[in-house]
């Protein structure tokens, strides 16, 4: 664990005691531990000459949800036999606004996993500067193999249950891993149908029903327009770089997309079976075509990664392994949390990759992260990164209660412009004396001074 950012003995000390309280209060639930962990190692020191900080213990009440809500989710599979899920939303922080954030359907969705991405998701929707609290929820349903019907079953109880927790100024979920815009019209149409009211209450719905263009494309280009920034800091550009990317879903396909727009060169894709690489005499990376296909792979008949070196002669699979052996200049990891070891590092650094950009969720162990900020890798930390997705949800929201409809090069321009100015707030708190950026400091420090202010405001609440 990164001991760089706690430095003076009293600081050392109050941190250690704090982190002793979350995990004895939050046993066993190992993610969420080290979320609270990366982000208070680099608040403590900011706030030890803030004593108000202390007194309203803010840092404590922030790593605690304001509620969670757990369900038992019974559905009926095709055959006629009686399922039983378990499905949550934590409802995390609400001092800047409704919770915020989305719903994950994957079987090993658990407690702890959703308290660290609603952690997390109160920092991010804090850094997007729009007025949005952090929640997340989902279940452990696993909707591979599932008929269509066997899936809009299971969405239509799961909201029968959830309808009663949200509201478009209370809670508003969206996507994550398992649930993209099917499963969101499922919801919909069941909430809709409950409380005969059609509003906002869910983001990334179709177009036809309230969503908002460039939502799909939000969290994947977002992420880009991320890395561009953070080259542009150190005077350098996309064009020519090559990336190595994770995951095959809804964030990976429009991160490689973007990079390709920008010059660049998406050497590699992923899923749980195993990566994809292009390789050949020019390695240029992956066409629009390929990324086109892989989409629709992905997205309408859900088949493996594996399928696209049977398509292409110049992709190849590797069964059971990531992507991080191979030689690249950037990696964005798009799949999952801990898809990142130490290890895997160590052969990053060693291969000559300059940049990490966290565009999943927590998807780099904390010795990973520690490994690349120690070899002066430029590590860009997921709630600033892949904010943009949220970020347009929130536009979503806007344009739902304002009942208007944005095109898309004016939500581009909007999603383009926040990436900027989350860049240059990690850049207002994170700037190191010889000029170089901590973005995961920045970004933490940036994200907490928002949510800390309200919470002063308030009172004990
Ligand atoms: P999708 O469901 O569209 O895709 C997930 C991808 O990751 C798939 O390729 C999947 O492979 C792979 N994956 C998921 N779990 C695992 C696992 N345990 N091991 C290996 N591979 C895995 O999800 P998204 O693209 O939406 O989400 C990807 C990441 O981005 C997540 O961390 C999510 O929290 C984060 N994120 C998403 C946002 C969004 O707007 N969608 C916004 C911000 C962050 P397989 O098909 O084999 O399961
Ligand atoms: O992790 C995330 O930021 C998301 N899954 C998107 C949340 C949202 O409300 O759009």
């Amino acid at each position: 664990m990164s001991k760089s950012n706690v430095s003076s003995t009293k600081t050392k000390e109050y941190f250690s005691r704090y982190m002793e309280g979350v995990e004895k209060r939050n046993l066993g639930e190992s993610e969420f531990v080290q979320a609270v962990y990366e982000v208070a190692s680099t608040i403590f020191p900011y706030i030890a000459d803030k004593p108000i900080y202390h007194e309203m213990q803010i840092l404590e009440r922030m790593a605690e949800p304001e509620r969670i809500i757990s369900f038992r989710v019974p559905w009926s599979d095709d055959d006629g036999n009686i399922r039983t899920n378990r499905g949550w939303r934590v409802q995390f922080n609400s001092a800047i606004g409704p919770y915020k954030g989305g719903l994950r359907f994957h079987p090993s969705v658990n407690q702890s996993i959703l308290k660290f991405l609603g952690f997390e998701q109160t920092f991010k929707n804090s850094l997007t500067g729009l007025p949005m609290g952090g929640g997340k929820g989902g279940s452990n349903f696993n909707p591979k193999g599932k008929s269509e019907l066997e899936v809009m079953r299971f969405c239509q109880s799961f909201m029968t249950e959830l309808y009663r927790h949200i509201g478009a100024d209370t809670d508003v979920p969206a996507g994550d891993i398992g649930v993209g815009g099917r499963e969101i019209g499922f919801m919909f149409g069941q909430y809709k149908r409950i409380t005969n009211h059609f509003v906002g209450i869910l983001t990334g719905k179709g177009l036809s029903f309230g969503g908002s263009k460039m939502r799909t494309e939000a969290t994947g280009y977002g992420a880009i327009f991320f890395v561009q920034n953070m080259l542009q800091q150190i005077r350098e550009d996309v064009e020519g770089k090559t990336v190595l990317i994770s995951g095959s879903g809804n964030v990976a396909t429009h991160a490689a997309e973007k990079v390709l727009q920008l010059g660049g060169k998406p050497l590699t894709l992923s899923d749980s079976g195993g990566f994809i690489e292009c390789v050949g005499t020019q390695s240029d990376g992956l066409t629009q075509e390929q990324i086109d296909w892989i989409k629709e792979l992905k997205d309408v008949r859900r088949g493996r990664i594996s399928e696209a070196a049977d398509e292409f002669n110049n992709i190849i699979f590797h069964a059971g392994k990531r992507p991080w052996g191979v030689a690249a200049d950037i990696a964005v990891p798009s799949a999952t949390q801990n898809e990142v070891n130490g290890e895997d590092a160590a052969t990053m650094i060693k291969n000559g990759v300059k940049l990490v950009a966290e565009a999943a969720n927590m998807p780099c162990e904390q010795a990973a992260v520690d490994a690349f900020v120690e070899a002066g890798v430029s590590f860009g930390p997921a709630k600033a990164v892949n904010a943009g997705g949220v970020g347009v949800s929130g536009l979503e929201m806007s344009q739902n209660s304002a009942r208007i409809a944005w095109d898309e090069s004016q939500l581009a321009d909007m999603l383009q412009s926040m990436m900027k100015s989350i860049h240059d707030s990690c850049v207002e708190y994170g700037e190191e004396s010889g000029g170089t950026v901590n973005y995961l400091r920045g970004a933490n420090i940036a994200g907490f001074v928002k949510v800390a202010e309200a919470m002063l405001s308030y009172g004990h609440v």
